[in-house]
Order: C-alpha cells, then structure tokens, then sequence
C-alpha cells in the first residue's frame, strides 16, 4: 500500500522537523531515508537517484525572503516529489466523444469503463458503454450488469467472435454524448493484442485512447506505456489498483517519465473508487501536509508581514494579532503550520486541533466587535464583553481568553523588545503569550 511509502517519508520528515537547525547532514539523512522508501515503493533507480541530487542541491540554496532553512527543505523535498510524479492536473473535457480502452488482461478495463462511464454522467453527459471484449468468457455479463448499476447504456453481441463486427454494427445505434469501448486484454503484449486494438481505432476513430495499467506492475508501467503508445498513440493513463500495491509511486513514476497524462487513478472495485490524478494534491498527501503550497505561499503574505512587524514593535491591534495567529490557520491545518514553523513536534495534536477551533470561535468574537473596539481593545468593559460573547454566539470567559491572549503576548512583545525577529521566533513569541502550542 502507499501508506507504507507515505510513512516512511513523513517519517524522514518529522525528524527533520524536530531538528534545532537543519545543517549538510541532517539533510543528507532525510535525502537517504526518501531515497529508501522510494525504492522501497518500485521508483526507478536513476529517477531516485536524480531525485537525491537536486534536493542536495537545492536545500543550501540562499533562503527566499521570509523563509527558514527547514520550511526551505521541506518545500524542495515536495517540489522534487512532485516533479517526478507529474506535473500539472489534468483538463477533463467535457464534450461529446469517443473513448477507446485498451490495457492488457485484468488490468481493469472493464471496471474502469463503467467508473468513466460514471463520472461523465455526474457531470450531466449521456453515456453508452460499448463491449468489444470477445475473448474472455463473461466479458459482455460483467460489463451489462455494471451498466445497469450506474444506469447508463449498454451495448454488445453476445455470439459474435469478431470486435469488429461488434464495434461497427453497435456504433450505428449508439446517440449518446460519450461512447465508451471496452476492448480485450491478452496475458502479454502480444501481436494479436496490438493488431485488433489498432483495427478498432480505424473503425472508431476515438478522441481519447486510453491506457489502463495496474498499479501493482511498479516501473514495468513503462514498457507497457510505451508499447502502447508507439502502437496507437494513447492520448491518457488510468492507473488502477492504486489501493492493492505498495508499488503504486513506481507505477505513477514510470508512466510519468514516459509522458503519458495519467488522467485519473482508482482505488478499489466500485465505480466510485476513482479520481482525478492532481499530482501537487498527490504529494502534499504523501508527505502529509496537505495545502503545503498554499501554506508555503500564504507564510510570504505581505499581510502577514505586516502584522509580524507590529507584533514585534508591540503596536498591534486585534485585528493584527488575529491575523497571526489565523492568517496562516485557514489555509491549512493549525498543526502543519506548527510544524513548518518547528513547533508541531512538542505539541500533541490534540492540543493543536482544540488551538484551531479556539481560532474559529476567535473569528467570530472578532466580528462581533466596533472597528473602534478592535483599534482599542481596553475599550471593552464588562457590559462589551457580554454584548460581544453574545453576538459571537461564544461565552463571556472565551472573550475574555481571547483579549488575555492578546495582552499577554502585548506584554511579551514589549518586554522582549524585539526588532529583528523570524517567523520561528514569532511562534515562541506567541507561545508565551499564552497561546497554547
Ligand atoms: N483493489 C482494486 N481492484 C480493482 C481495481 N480496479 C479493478 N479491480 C479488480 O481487478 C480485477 C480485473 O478488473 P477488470 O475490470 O475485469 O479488468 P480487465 O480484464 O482489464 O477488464 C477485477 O476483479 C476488479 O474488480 C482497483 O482500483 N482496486
Ligand atoms: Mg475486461
């Protein structure tokens, strides 16, 4: 399974992440620990290998503004992931068109039919599915009950031996929007395969030749992919069985590396259990920050410089001081701002998830509150208090918390007289300012 794979990274990660600083060695740990999961999950060698260069490269590159060596490594790694296992999300269009499946035996053809057949048809599009298997015993039941349990149309002969019959006499009858033929696999890329696939191209002139590859091949997907392709020009790659394998990552790799646009990827034997393969979402999930881009992005905001700027000066608002503390917070997991700002490791996660819906309630309190009490939070009396906990639908204590944490870190600020400071010391800053992480 890829949880293995995304363990093993996370893993190497976290220990990044507990790390004081990050010097020449921990990094050449964490490139070797990746290296080895990699590996481990069927990536090509040359590919891992490269993989380990450029991170080594790249992590004592001179910092970008704004940013710490750590949230800098971290950032290469997902970049570098990222870079081999595919680039941009796929555009799925949505007009009328023929679509040819081909992919060897057990591949899961016949399954990932009725699965597009199923995503075409939730976004409004009339759908038929057409059986040209006539090789394997029962092709033509399991692709009729299949349609029927998603309710599109089906269509095939029963007794004829050639796919080309088939396919010619049933595309006469067929009026729907999407036309999806399912063609036959052999065990091995044999002559026989190439050769019928390619008379059935002729006679449908499909839009998009689809390849469906199983995960569990690992980087054997590469010979297949380019088998196919030099054979029929595949247009798009489903990858299948993504959940059964922990060898999916070589798989996505190698079609990758062949440029093949892997369109979707499916995980498990519903026609549910499909969705679009968005490379960037794929890796921020692997290496368990999810929004890692935006969060990366978000940590750069000139807002949010601002804001850090007064805090140091000790001239802040409420409206500054909520904007540290959520700024960063809506865009992604409290917890995985924590740990890019290298505090997530000494906070248990349960502490942070009850930190983040404290931020939600603080939102709230905040827009329950006069620009002027915001400016002037010592404006705010007992009878404000009241009015404010009840417009935020909170209680008066949490209002109260909410303008404790916010002298506290005043006094803090103050007392420390920072001018120079960096976004790790914001957090131990705010930290002892009472936020509870
Ligand atoms: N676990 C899992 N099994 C799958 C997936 N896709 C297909 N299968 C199974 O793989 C087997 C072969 O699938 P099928 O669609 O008949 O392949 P075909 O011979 O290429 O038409 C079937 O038992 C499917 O249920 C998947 O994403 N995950
Ligand atoms: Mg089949």
């Amino acid at each position: 399974m890829l949880e293995n794979l995304s363990n093993k990274i996370k893993d190497a990660l976290g220990k990044i992440t507990k790390m004081g600083s990050v010097d020449k060695q921990a990094v050449d740990d964490l490139v070797e620990d990746i290296k080895r999961a990699l590996l481990s999950g069927d990536v090509n060698v040359h590919l891992v290998d490269d993989f380990g260069k450029n991170i080594e490269k790249k992590a004592f590159e001179k910092l970008p503004a704004g940013m710490t060596r750590k949230e800098h490594v971290l950032k290469t790694v997902y970049e570098e992931l990222t870079n081999i296992l595919g680039s941009e999300k796929p555009v799925i269009s949505l007009k009328p068109k023929k679509i040819l499946l081909c992919g060897l035996f057990g591949s899961g053809k016949t399954s990932t039919a009725a699965r597009i057949a199923r995503y075409y048809k939730k976004q409004g599009l009339s759908c038929a599915v057409v059986c040209c298997d006539t090789v394997r015993p029962a092709a033509y039941e399991q692709l009729e009950q299949l349609a029927k349990k998603i309710g599109v149309q089906f269509y095939g002969q029963k007794d004829e031996p050639s796919a080309e019959v088939v396919l010619k006499n049933q595309l006469k009858k067929i009026k729907t929007d999407i036309i999806i033929v399912d063609s036959s696999g052999r065990d091995a890329l044999d002559k026989d395969l190439i050769d019928e696939i390619m008379r059935l191209n002729d006679i449908l002139k499909p839009d998009e030749k689809i390849l469906v590859i199983p995960a569990d091949i690992g980087q054997a997907a590469k010979i297949q992919a380019e088998a196919f392709h030099k054979a029929l020009n595949v247009t798009d790659v489903i990858v299948t069985k993504m959940d059964a394998t922990g060898k999916g990552g070589g798989a996505l790799t190698a079609c990758y590396e062949t440029n093949a646009k892997i369109m979707f990827i499916t995980k498990g034997e519903t026609p549910d259990d499909m969705e679009i393969y968005d490379p960037k979402k794929f890796v921020a999930r692997l290496v368990g920050i999810p929004d890692i881009e935006t969060i990366v992005e978000k940590a750069k905001a000139a807002g949010l410089e601002s804001s850090a700027k007064k805090i140091m000066k000790a001239d802040f608002d409420l409206n500054d001081f909520y904007e540290q503390i959520a700024g960063v917070g809506q865009v992604g997991s409290f917890s995985g701002i924590a740990d890019m700002l290298g505090v997530g490791n000494k906070v248990p996660k349960d502490m942070l998830e009850k930190q983040q819906e404290k931020t939600k309630k603080w939102k709230f309190i905040l827009d329950s509150m006069t620009p002027k009490e915001k400016n002037n939070p010592d404006l705010i009396d007992a009878s404000r208090t009241r009015r404010i906990a009840k417009g935020s639908g909170t209680s008066e204590p949490e209002v109260k918390e909410f303008l404790n944490n916010y002298y506290k870190t005043k006094k803090m600020s103050k007392q420390l007289g920072l001018s120079k400071m960096r976004q790790g010391d914001m957090a131990k800053l705010l930290r002892k300012g009472g936020l509870k992480f």
